[in-house]
Parts: structure tokens; sequence; C-alpha cells
């Protein structure tokens, strides 16, 4: 949770760690001014979404801090969204001004000039009596180059406004050619049938927190992309711009999810639960629409998706979902094995599933009840994506016997685990829980997560490969 103070001043207050926020003041005097954020993560009873938890709530400021001077009208945002119809590339640009001072400008002309590649376009403020405008246009736009793993190319839109021939305002956002459809059981990207070989992520280091800077997010993607994988699962909250920017200049596939983790039916039912849970949706869908890499939207990993009450609250945000972005599609991580109610709702079906780390059982025959299930409970149909699977090692721990947390063991459970789910064709993609280990909270979690952390990385918190990094890079390379 932040505090803004302008001079002492409250002035802006957000709950959640991982959404941008921003606070607009107006008639400043000129001169020294104190701005001070207070950050708070202490669980607190007015707190539906931070919980003790398998990863780490850390204090601080953990993300970028922007001071921005405004003109009296200013570019609130500009949306972008690609399509394709009948092959030929389309835009489609929203963008909103904000006026911060009605009726000032009434004789003035206003103009909003707008520019992708050689196209350009404009749009006309007709008066300031309002303190919010939306304009929308659809451009065709050929010889772009689309984007792809393979081939991240990135173009920007470019905002100006004008008041007479003066340029008050600017924005400049960046943005892919791509679309993703949902076809039967397949998801295509720019028509082309995806295979996710994904893992998922936390935004954690022994030497950052979860305030990662720029160069350590980037060595992260490095060795990930080493893994041969071509997807990131931001498990389990909305993650950092700059590790969105360099995912869309890599050619990373993300699937972003609002912040949740294993809430039980009475955390659902938090009087605030709903309203914290829909902010995130918003915030996250309101900053992050631009970024090409996100290609799915997830919600409530691991909640109670097998209860009516649970049922109401995903029904909820998956429409909230839609009626904000319509050019994603959805997904929620299940662990509500054989009883979840909710696998109608989404546009693919997702589950965790740990066969052979938490139970001793066939991977093949447990996966194949799981997807039979899937056919004849909601899912019959959709893409099916196996979004967590894996074991835990210590770094370090050698056994000849390949006993549990080994670094043997590990690599052998994810080795079996992706044999069964990559040959799989009613499986369109697999997330390795997890990338590194992370920091859990001591509350709750010590006993059963050694030194205090999620040991199921594939590198340990330094990013030290396990012989799982090996295994993982084996297995995602050859298929
Ligand atoms: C769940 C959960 C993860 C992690 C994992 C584990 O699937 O979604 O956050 O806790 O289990 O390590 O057991």
């Amino acid at each position: 949770t932040a505090t803004v103070y302008l001079d002492g001043h409250e002035i802006g207050h957000h709950y959640n760690a991982y959404t941008p926020f921003s606070v607009v003041v107006s008639d400043l005097e000129p001169g020294r001014h104190m701005l001070e954020i207070k950050a708070d993560n202490r669980f607190h009873k007015d707190s539906a979404l931070h919980v003790p938890n398998d990863y780490m709530s850390y204090g601080g400021i953990s993300r970028g801090v922007v001071v921005e001077e405004l003109s009296d009208l200013y570019l609130e945002y500009v949306h972008v969204k690609t399509y394709r119809e009948n092959r030929q590339w389309h835009v489609q640009v929203k963008a909103a001004v904000n006026v911060l001072k009605i009726g000032q400008n009434e004789d003035e002309d206003i103009t909003i000039q707008g520019k992708i590649k050689d196209t350009a376009f404009e749009w006309k403020l007709a008066d300031t009596a309002k303190k919010h405008y939306e304009f929308c246009t659809d451009l065709k736009i050929n010889g772009i180059e689309e984007w792809s793993p393979e081939t991240p190319v990135l173009y920007q839109v470019e905002l100006q406004m004008l008041r007479e021939d003066e340029v008050i305002d600017d924005l400049i956002e960046r943005f892919g050619f791509r679309e993703i459809c949902v076809q039967g059981k397949y998801i295509l990207l720019n028509g082309k049938r995806l295979r996710i070989k994904g893992i998922c992520r936390h935004e954690d280091h022994p030497d950052y927190g979860c305030a990662l800077p720029y160069q350590t997010i980037y060595n992260d993607l490095v060795l990930i992309r080493q893994m041969g994988a071509n997807s990131i699962r931001t498990a389990h909250y909305p993650n950092d711009e700059i590790f969105l920017d360099l995912c869309d200049e890599l050619g990373i596939l993300v699937w972003e999810e609002n912040h949740a983790r294993g809430l039980e039916e009475d955390r659902m039912k938090h009087p605030l639960f709903e309203e914290q849970a829909e902010q995130v949706i918003r915030e996250m869908i309101f900053y992050h629409y631009n970024h090409p890499c996100i290609f799915i939207w997830g919600i409530l990993n691991e909640c109670a998706s097998e209860t009516e009450e649970g049922r109401e609250k995903y029904a909820r945000q998956y429409a909230q979902i839609r009626s904000l972005d319509s050019s994603r599609p959805t997904t929620s991580a299940t662990c509500r094995h054989l009883k979840d109610i909710c696998l109608d709702l989404p546009d693919i079906v997702s589950f965790n599933m740990y066969s052979g780390w938490y139970k001793d059982v066939s991977i093949e025959e447990t996966n194949e009840r799981e997807l039979d299930w899937i056919q004849k409970s909601g899912g019959n149909g959709k893409p099916v994506i196996v979004s967590e699977f894996g074991a835990a090692a210590i770094y370090g721990f050698r056994d000849r016997s390949h006993c549990k947390w080994s670094e043997e063991r590990q690599a052998d459970i994810i080795r079996e685990n992706l044999e069964v789910y990559m040959k799989n064709e009613a499986i369109c993609g697999v997330f390795v829980w997890q990338f590194a280990d992370c920091r859990v909270t001591e509350e709750e979690w010590f006993s059963t997560r050694a030194r205090c952390h999620n040991n199921k990385g594939v590198v340990d918190e330094y990013r030290r490969p396990k012989f799982a990094f090996d295994t993982v890079k084996e297995m995602f390379q050859s298929k």
C-alpha cells in the first residue's frame, strides 16, 4: 500500500504493489516542494490480496516514480489494437485527453495529430467544456513486419497535441503488429498455431527484493531464452513495465495475471476482495495494453473455483477483462482438480499439477484423467495449458539415490512431466514451475519451505543453474 504526500498533505493512496497509479496536482506554485511516498507491506485486515504466501511481499518502493509537468490539457493514454481483415493489417488507435481547466480554451484551435509509420491522422477538440474526451480511429497499414517470437518487430504510435501551432503535449507508445486468436484447441499467433514452452517467474532476487534493476531483468530473460523457452507467466501478479518492454523487444510471449495466489473461499469473501482484485485488472490492462508480448490475461491462481461464491467472482473478472480488452484470451490456473466449476468461463483452460513431487502418481494416468474430466466439465474443445508442474531441489545437493530435494530428482521429475505433456496433442502449452528459487513469507510457510524459499527454481536465487536447467533446455530445444 502506498500513500503519497505533497508538502506534508496526503494527495494519493493506492492499495497493491504491482500496478501503476497516478495522481494529478494542479495549481502548484513554482519553487521547491516535498514529495513523499510511504510504502507499507504489512499484512492488514483491509488487505484481501496481500496475505502470507509462497512468495515474499517486500516493503519499500518497488517500481519507478515519475514526476511529469502537465499543461492544462494533456493526453492521458493511447491504446493500440492490431488485427487482420482479409489479410489487411488494421490498427485501431484509441486515445483520451484530460482537461484541467474547463472552458479556458473555447476560441482556440486544439488539434491532436497522430502518426504510425507514414500514415498520419488527426482529431479535433471541439471544445473544452468537459474534463475528459475520447477519440478512436481505425487505420489500414501496409508494408509492415509482424511481431512474433522469431521477429519481434516494434513500431511507434506518435501523438502530438497542438494549441494553435504550439505543441502542448505529446505521447509516444510502442506496439507490434500481431493477432492472438483461439481456434478450437489451438492458440494462433498471426494465424499460426502456438506451442507454448514456458516458465513461471516471480519478481525476486536476494540483492534487490522485488525491485530488480533493468540489467538483472535482462539477464533473467537471456537465461530463459537460452533454455529455449518462448513464454513467461508472471506468477502471480502484474509485472514491472521494464520486464514487459524487454519481452516486447526479445519476442518473449507473456501470460500476465492479476494479483492472487491460493485464496480460499473465506478470503474471496473478504469485503474488499472484489474491489481490490478488479482494480488490479483495471490498472494491469490500462497500463499494459500496448505490449505485444502479452498474449493471455490470467486471473486468480488456484483460488476457490470449486465454489459457487468463487464462480461468481471468476465470472465477474472474466467479464471485466473482456470489456476492457477483447483482443486477448483469458484463463486461470486451477488446482481444484475434478471439482472446478468454472472451466466453462475462460477461453483457455489451464491447470497446475505436481505429479511426481507432492504425489508419487503416474504422470500419464493423472494427466489423462485430468484432460478427460476437463472435456466433460466445461472445457470441451478449448486449448489446454499445463500452467505449473515441477519439483524442488536445493542447489548443490547431489544424491546418487536421486532422493527428493536433490538436483537429480528435480531434473528427473521435470523430464518425466515434459515427456508426457509435450507429446500430448490436447495440450498446447506448458509452464515449468519455476524459473528461480524465491523468498517466501516466514509466517505460515517456513515449515514447508526450506531456507524460507520456494526451492522449485531450475536456477537458484542467484541464478546458478541446477541440473533441471539443462533438462528443460534439452527438452525445449528438442521439440
Ligand atoms: C502452486 C502455486 C505456486 C507455488 C507452487 C508450489 O501451484 O501456484 O505459487 O506455490 O504451488 O511450489 O507448490
